[in-house]
């Protein structure tokens, strides 16, 4: 069973409904859940993404990337609540008073699980958000969220999160494929999902890109763990 989440952002170009419908449909039940953002969100509207959702067994995480005072995030929880998404990302950097702790509350509330970004995939997260990367763990430990996103472009990071965090937190990585990490190499470092948004869904065939990544990320697993 592959570990792959994968990123649903539809280019500028065309209709971003059928772009994902399509994707969504020759996938089937490989993903082991699909990410949506802010490049489908903007543009289709949340009442859109209920219907998108409902085409799907599949989990679906809303990445908002929130960081705002509690009381707003809640409001964009509480919208995308509504349209049957299993989890929210937002960022761990906002702090919790005022900010997360409302957050946490809101997202239990409406049955909604949390991710905290801990540290970005792109090299400018060193710059500012990595330096504070064990609080940023320990933070989203001590609230009690279902998981955080890390890097699988830096896996030391991922190590770092793993010990910190044990078995208590659940640690998705995107960053395999465009963004040059191997397939398998975030699970290799702890992590327990690899986030694949365009070498799938940019592929002519993006159901067989994710039979390649998840045959891949199986055999790097196994060797690693052997
Ligand atoms: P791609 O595989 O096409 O590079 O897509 C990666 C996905 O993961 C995108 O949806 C992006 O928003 C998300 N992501 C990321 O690339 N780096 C991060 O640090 C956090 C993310 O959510």
């Amino acid at each position: 069973m592959g570990k792959v989440v994968v990123a649903l952002d539809p280019p500028p170009k065309g209709n971003p409904e059928s772009w994902v419908k399509e994707r969504v449909e020759v996938l089937g039940n490989l993903p082991s859940a699909f990410k949506v953002g802010l490049p489908l969100l903007l543009r289709t509207g949340v009442s859109r993404l209920k219907e998108l959702i409902s085409i799907s067994d599949r989990p679906v995480i809303a990445d908002l990337k929130l960081a705002d005072i509690g009381e707003v995030m809640s409001y964009a929880v509480e919208a995308v609540a509504d349209a049957g998404v299993k989890a929210v990302i937002a960022h761990a950097f906002v702090g919790r008073r005022g900010a997360l702790d409302k957050l946490v509350q809101t997202s239990r509330e409406v049955g909604v699980d949390l991710l905290l970004l801990v540290s970005m995939s792109h090299p400018g997260s060193t710059e500012f958000i990595d330096k504070h990367l064990n609080e940023l763990v320990a933070e989203a430990l001590e609230l009690g969220v279902w998981g955080v996103v890390a890097p699988a472009t830096r896996v030391s990071v991922i190590r770092t999160v793993r010990e910190i965090a044990g078995s208590k937190l659940l640690i998705f990585s995107p960053g395999v494929g465009v963004q040059g990490a191997e397939p398998g190499s975030a699970i290799c470092a702890g992590a327990d999902y690899e986030i694949v948004g365009r070498a799938v869904t940019g592929s002519p065939n993006p159901k067989e890109a994710l039979k390649r990544i998840i045959a891949e990320q199986e055999e790097r697993v196994r060797l690693c763990r052997s």
